[in-house]
């Protein structure tokens, strides 16, 4: 139904995959919705295709799309990030009055959020950057929503979203994350994990299908299996799914006709390059983002497969193929925790370096639907931080540390596994030397700081007095303290 006369409660510009999905989504569940696009093409596609879903109220100009909405404002961007955001934000400034709202619902890198938010403030008008995650179908059905920003926007923004997120056990996954950039910035660590997940999922499948020599159909009840215990999630109900699944043209499974390049849009890359700079080490993360990126070199791949470098002794396995099974399973757990603990040190990270404020409560409560990293463990995490919210690491919550008592050796052996088979499993292998670089008594970072102050003066604290030191390595190597 539409009607030109109604005013609507809230405004989506943009009407692609995601804009029409979540336009639909809020008249489906009884707001009014304003719509919008640049070209007005899609926006009757819309009306004419799901006019009767609920009540649109569509423009074809900004400034009768501004004057359709009921005040205070609340306008939902969803174009292509970058450029089309800063125009569109622009048109919708100069139309709107002050107290309005102006959301960016698309991926926006959470440190253009804050220049905006405070350009935004700076014309008197609230702008709220909301991480929406769950692909076109969660936009549809109910989406996971980050919404940064103004606190006081939240508090007329807040229903509106509720009303249209997922829902779990009675709890909408949608809350206030926290001032300017937060809400983009939790999106973004929330696609770094996504990525790592996928990962150990991936490495998981790599070691069944050419460690044990599965085939792909075998591999899919394996997973259905694993998702009803303490791995069950999206990400491997959906891995079960493709698996399963046959070629219309060949017949042949269909993931063996998929070309092994993996695409990365940005979130991950963005995830790993944040670590970075706040000195987080975020290694199953960033090692995900370098495998899907060595998957496309696919020149050097071929390079390389052509008999060019050795292989060295590969063994056979040697274990029963159940058990493997079951090891590669506690494996892909353990690298799975470890992904997860990473990113909510991430999170905390860049909630203290930015001042937001972050509970990562919220966030294991609000990923629990919705998203693409919902999953049955994200109950713990929650656990986890009722029990105590400064947890120094999230493997260290008793219940984790007990699960990695079970997860450990398996982790370990599966590890040695891939070694000895020849498979490239970097995320199982990686976390797996961060955790031992965590627990080790001492780290060779201390031969790496005498190296520092043998080539660069670069002085070093001792274990066993306060004070900064250094050794006269060109001289006659005794110990000078510096400060
Ligand atoms: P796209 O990212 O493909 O963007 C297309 C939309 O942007 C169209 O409505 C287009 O209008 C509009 N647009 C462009 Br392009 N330049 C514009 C400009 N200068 N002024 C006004 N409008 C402009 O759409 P999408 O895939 O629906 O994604 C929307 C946002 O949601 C993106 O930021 C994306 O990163 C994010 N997101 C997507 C997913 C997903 O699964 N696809 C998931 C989560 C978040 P036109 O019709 O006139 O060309």
């Amino acid at each position: 139904m539409t009607d030109k006369n109604e005013l609507a409660q809230i405004g989506v510009v943009g009407l692609a995959v995601m804009g029409s999905n979540l336009a639909r989504n809020f008249a489906r569940n009884g707001n009014t919705v304003a719509v919008y696009n640049r070209s007005p093409e899609k926006t009757h596609a819309l009306i004419e295709a799901h006019g009767e879903e609920g009540n649109f109220v569509p423009s074809e100009t900004i400034e009768d799309f501004v004057a359709s909405l009921e005040r205070p404002r609340k306008a939902i961007i969803m174009v292509k990030a970058g450029k089309a955001t800063d125009a569109v934000i622009d048109q919708l400034a100069e139309a709107m009055d002050e107290g309005d709202v102006i959301i960016d619902g698309g991926n926006a890198l959470f440190t253009d959020t804050i220049r905006r938010e405070k350009d935004v403030a700076a014309r008197g008008k609230h702008f709220v950057g909301a991480g929406i995650s769950g692909g076109e179908e969660g936009a549809l059905n109910g989406p996971a929503i980050m919404p940064g920003g103004p606190k006081e926007s939240w508090e007329t923004l807040g229903p509106i979203l509720e009303s249209i997120a997922a829902n779990v056990d009675g709890t909408p996954c949608v809350t206030h994350i926290g001032p300017d950039g937060a809400g983009h910035f939790v999106k973004m660590v929330h696609n770094g994990i996504e990525y790592a997940d996928m990962q150990v999922i991936g490495e998981a499948y790599q070691l069944l299908r050419y460690g044990a020599g599965m085939e792909p159909a075998e591999i899919a009840e394996v997973f259905r299996e694993w998702n009803s215990g303490d791995l069950d999630s999206y990400l491997i109900e959906i891995t079960a799914e493709v698996l399963a699944q046959k070629d219309p043209e060949t017949g042949a499974p269909l993931v063996d006709v998929i070309m092994d390049a993996a695409g990365q849009k940005g979130t991950g890359r963005w995830t790993a390059i944040n670590g970075l700079e706040l000195g987080v080490p975020i290694t199953g993360i960033a090692e995900s983002v370098f495998a899907r990126a060595l998957s496309s070199s696919t020149a050097q791949r071929s390079a390389a497969q052509e008999g060019q470098l050795p292989a060295g002794t590969i063994k056979e396995l040697d274990v029963d193929k159940s058990e493997f099974i079951e090891d590669v399973r506690r494996a892909l757990y353990a690298a799975k925790l470890i992904a997860y603990s990473q990113g909510f040190d991430e999170i905390k990270a860049g909630s203290e370096e930015f001042g937001w404020d972050v509970d990562p409560r919220d966030l294991a409560t609000i990923w629990r639907g919705g998203c693409i990293i919902r999953a049955k463990f994200l109950d713990r995490i929650r656990a986890a931080y009722d029990k105590n919210a400064d947890l120094p690491a999230l493997i260290l919550d008793p219940y984790f540390k007990g699960e990695l008592e079970d997860l450990i050796d398996p982790w370990r052996r599966v590890v040695v596994a891939a070694t000895q088979l020849g498979l490239p499993a970097p995320v199982f292998a990686s976390s797996l030397s961060y955790y031992d670089s965590l627990r080790a008594e001492r780290l060779p970072a201390a031969l790496i700081q005498g190296q520092r102050d043998f080539f660069g003066a670069h002085t070093f604290k001792r274990t066993d007095k306060p004070g900064t030191f250094h050794i006269e390595w060109s001289g006659d190597r005794s110990l000078t303290q510096t400060d």
